[in-house]
């Protein structure tokens, strides 16, 4: 099996750091996807959405988005569990993962993609719009500022894929130059903590 990825992208990364934390070991493939690798008809026919990452087993069958590989992996080898245990756990990691992915990673991808064109050949850049998705992304961090005052990681009292959702986008977010406030000090605890985790490198 082989994971199609950018190595610079976010998403991937999340892939990553989920995999070496449970120390799965993957070949990976690399798209080019500034030239625009990923919208191949051939990629196209493996990944229909062309996003990466996804990957793809022996068999052929292919598995996009970021989360759904997770899953795949988490149920493969449920240890360490990134996604919970118990049905209360996995609703609370699954309830963070999806508010950091939704108000936030993606609010930072849409700032990225609307005010610096980087994909204006295959997307209409909406300056006004990655502003607004800017501001909704810095306006978030107050929320995860006051969530790590009172718990060690976003989704609890483990490291989870909510917490590799949140350093993924934080790192990234530098691009567009949003960054935690010095007051924010939750957040600066909570991501020394978690970047100096070795799977922080993948
Ligand atoms: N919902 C998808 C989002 C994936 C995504 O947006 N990937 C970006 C890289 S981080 C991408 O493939 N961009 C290339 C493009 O839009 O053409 C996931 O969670 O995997």
């Amino acid at each position: 099996m082989k994971i199609y990825e950018a190595s610079t992208a976010p998403n991937p990364r999340r892939v990553r750091i989920f995999l070496a934390e449970k120390g799965i070991e993957m070949e990976y493939v690399q798209l080019d996807i500034g030239a625009g690798e990923n919208l191949t008809k051939e990629q196209r026919k493996k990944n229909p959405s062309t996003k990466v990452p996804f990957l793809e087993l022996d068999d052929g069958i292919c598995i996009g988005e970021t989360v759904a590989i997770c899953r795949y992996f988490e149920e493969l080898h449920p240890e360490i569990p990134l996604m919970g245990t118990g049905a209360l756990e996995k609703a609370q990691i699954e309830m963070w993962q999806r508010n950091v992915e939704f108000y936030f990673m993606l609010q930072v991808g849409m700032c990225f993609q609307h005010s610096t064109g980087y994909f204006k050949d295959r997307m209409t850049p909406v300056p006004d719009y990655g502003n607004a998705a800017g501001a909704l992304a810095v306006s978030y961090l107050d929320i995860l500022d006051e969530r790590l005052a009172t718990s060690a990681y976003v989704a609890g009292d483990s490291f989870s894929i909510a917490d590799i959702t949140l350093l993924c986008a934080l790192d990234f977010a530098r691009v567009v130059k949003i960054r935690p406030s010095e007051q924010q000090v939750n957040i600066a605890r909570w991501y020394a903590d978690v970047s100096a985790r070795p799977s922080a490198k993948a």
